[in-house]
């Protein structure tokens, strides 16, 4: 370990780092925790608390912390060709072998990969794709991309755009021109009486509604989330991804499939698209493509749309330096590599996943706190409500969800939460007995926030 003490990096922290969604002054008066190092699923604090991270990061270190192996290719690519860019006819052994290693994983007809460093990037790309796709085929009124409530596609002045989370918006202006918005199937919060099935209809339905009173000759596309995990892990109904696709066909609307938390195996497949049977025409992959060990992301484009862009568009002006790094793409190699040979992401469907939601429904779904517990694979969410019956919640003022997170921490387990939803997305390496652990850790926290609640 560094030989700073927890007090002087917080002082550091304080005087010189601004921090992503955080009250600059409310955080200099708390401090920040130091965290100084990890291995498999336990992260560990300077001040030498050992948590468990329920978040696998931020939804990313899918193959656990400590991986050696990981290490070794940044090392070795950095030992043999630490940079070299992609643009000027140039490209690199790694750059190239991921480019064509990704087809064979991602959902099939996505044969063509545009490689960036973020989620956010990513999903600018798309955006400018979407815009360029179209003008090359002569519809340049066809721009508008439609986008959830509650959905996250990340920060950047497009992204931000896309995002429906709305806090995120007036700060900056936003959004952007171009962009539109209907609501989440968050059956939870927003389905009332209805079956989450019928629910899932009236959302998807919102879809056809806002086509229709923009014109279809106006929207080119609409991008979701498999599962929207940063909106409170809001899943699709059944039925809720064949209706959305289904009038994206009928419209000529183009797919976009934000994989950025569902894809390399959180879900139990390899990707969100796989279990939910959506075939996009765009599909944005971050995160877990290198599990967080390197900033990486890259933009799916299916045949579909790559084949006229190729033909007729010309140069495509957009890029990054780092587009295709190569110790970034051959971290994410290995990566696949050990998620393939290991069999984590078919263990995940088969075995961990379902061991996870069945404990943690066995703990918590009768809890006199918990109005539902909802996921599949390793992401799942915990809705703490007023009441159970109705599914009211309680006065955001009473932030029942910061005190279950304040729990949790202090029991040792990273629980995230989204107003009142406690939300979990371990690594996918987590084994039975770590499940049973992390499940006792977030039932004590919610014990303990019922507590202070009196609720019995
Ligand atoms: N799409 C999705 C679905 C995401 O979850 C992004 C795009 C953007 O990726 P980058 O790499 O630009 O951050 C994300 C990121 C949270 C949280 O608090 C979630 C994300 C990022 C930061 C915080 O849940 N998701």
């Amino acid at each position: 370990m560094r030989a700073n003490s927890t007090a002087v990096w917080q002082d550091m922290d304080r005087q010189h780092h601004m921090h992503p969604f955080s009250d600059t002054q409310d955080l200099n008066a708390r401090g920040t925790r130091i965290i100084t190092k990890a291995e498999g699923i336990y992260i560990h604090s300077s001040e030498g608390e050992k948590l468990i991270d329920g978040m696998a990061g931020l939804w990313c270190v899918n193959i656990g912390y400590g991986r050696k192996e990981l290490a070794k290719a940044a090392y070795d690519q950095m030992l043999e060709l630490p940079y070299y860019n992609t643009f000027f006819q140039s490209s690199t052994p790694p750059t190239t072998e991921l480019a064509a290693r990704l087809p064979q994983i991602a959902p099939k007809g996505l044969n063509h990969v545009f490689f960036n460093n973020s989620g956010s990037e990513a999903n600018d790309t798309i955006v400018k794709l979407v815009r360029l796709y179209w003008n090359t085929m002569g519809m340049s009124k066809k721009k508008t991309i439609i986008a959830r409530d509650d959905s996250y596609h990340g920060s950047t002045l497009a992204a931000a755009s896309l995002c429906g989370l709305t806090h995120m918006h007036p700060q900056f202006d936003l959004p952007l021109p171009g962009f539109a918005h209907i609501p989440a199937p968050y059956w939870y919060r927003d389905g009332g009486e209805m079956s989450p099935a019928d629910y899932g209809m009236k959302t998807a339905a919102a879809l056809e509604q806002k086509i229709l009173e923009l014109g279809a000759d106006t929207v080119g596309a609409f991008i979701g989330e498999p599962i929207m995990g940063a909106g409170g892990v809001i899943m699709p109904p059944p039925g809720y991804w064949a209706e959305i696709q289904r009038i994206c066909r009928k419209y000529d609307v183009l797919v976009i499939a934000d994989e950025v938390i569902c894809g390399f195996g959180r879900t139990g497949k390899w990707f969100g698209s796989d279990t939910y049977g959506i075939d996009p025409d765009f599909m944005t992959m971050a995160k877990g493509l290198s599990s967080g060990y390197m900033p990486i992301s890259a933009v799916m484009l299916h045949d579909r749309v790559a084949g006229p862009l190729i033909e007729k568009a010309g140069e495509i002006a957009h890029g990054m330096t780092y587009s295709g790094h190569p110790v970034a793409c051959a971290v994410a190699l290995r990566n696949i590599e050990i998620l393939d040979q290991e069999g984590i992401v078919e263990r995940c469907g088969r075995e961990i996943g379902p061991y996870f939601q069945v404990k943690l429904r066995e703990s918590l779904a009768d809890h006199p706190l918990v109005g539902e517990v909802r996921g599949i694979g390793l992401i799942a969410a915990i809705e703490l409500a007023a009441d159970r019956k109705t599914r009211r919640a309680h006065p955001a003022e009473k932030k029942v969800g910061y005190t279950c997170r304040s729990h949790a921490t202090a029991g040792g387990l990273v629980m995230r939460a989204i107003h009142d939803t406690m939300v979990l997305s371990p690594p996918l390496v987590i084994t039975k007995k770590e499940i049973d652990e992390l499940v006792r850790r977030a039932t004590a926290a919610v014990n303990a926030t019922a507590k202070d609640l009196g609720v019995k």
